[in-house]
């Protein structure tokens, strides 16, 4: 059973990789580990396109912001909806997007719009150990890596780019290199200088069920 399961990841991976431009990334920690919430993203060197742009979400769930990484495109909507039974109160004081949004409770009526490219940190008034980030990028290709530290991105047309990585926690900018995308699938691998993730801690829920 386990090497049939085997079998057919290795042939779904090989039939993924056939398309040309597509970019397999891989990400690590100095250590070799796999590093999760690292983005990809390739910078035309000609000019942005503009991709498709879903509104894309950010909820607020067992007083968590989950994901804890978003990269979007500049001009996207996020929505913040508040699964929770109780209120949230969510801010932001980074330059590219300074808002907040007051005590609230469900969907709030509209989405933010992320309109400058840059990192953006978010928080919650109430629950101070909630945090999550945005990275909105001026490019349409662009991906984040999953727990495996894998990340891909389908259907880049060839040409010039500069390649980023980021993380939240990176201990410092990795700086951007020139890359060139040709017509064969690309593999790129990077180990970044990334502390573990400090969860801070969650009291209890109080009889206020805050
Ligand atoms: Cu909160």
């Amino acid at each position: 059973m386990f090497s049939r399961a085997v079998c057919i990841t290795a042939l779904l991976l090989a039939g993924a990789s056939t398309h040309a431009g597509d970019i397999e990334a891989t990400a690590t920690t100095v250590a070799g580990q796999p590093l999760a919430d690292v983005a990809v993203v390739l910078e035309p060197v000609a000019g942005y396109p503009r991709g498709p742009m879903p509104t894309v979400t950010i909820a607020q769930r067992d007083r968590e912001l989950i994901p804890y990484m978003t990269v979007v495109q500049v001009g996207t909507a996020i929505e913040f909806p508040n699964q929770d039974p109780f209120k949230h109160h969510l801010y932001s004081f980074s330059p590219p997007k300074n808002f907040e949004i007051k005590l609230y409770a469900g969907k709030p009526e509209k989405p933010i719009v992320f309109d400058k490219p840059g990192e953006v940190a978010l928080g919650c008034n109430i629950h101070d150990w909630m945090e999550a980030y945005v990275l909105v990028v001026a490019t349409p290709y662009f991906a984040k890596t999953d727990a495996h530290g894998r990340a891909r991105i389908a259907h880049v047309p060839p040409g010039s780019y500069r390649l980023r990585w980021w993380h939240p926690r990176q201990k410092r900018e990795l700086p951007a290199r020139a890359i060139k995308i040709g017509a064969a699938p690309t593999r790129l691998t990077q180990a970044l200088d990334v502390p573990p993730r400090i969860i801070k801690p969650k009291p209890p829920l109080d009889k206020d069920s805050y």
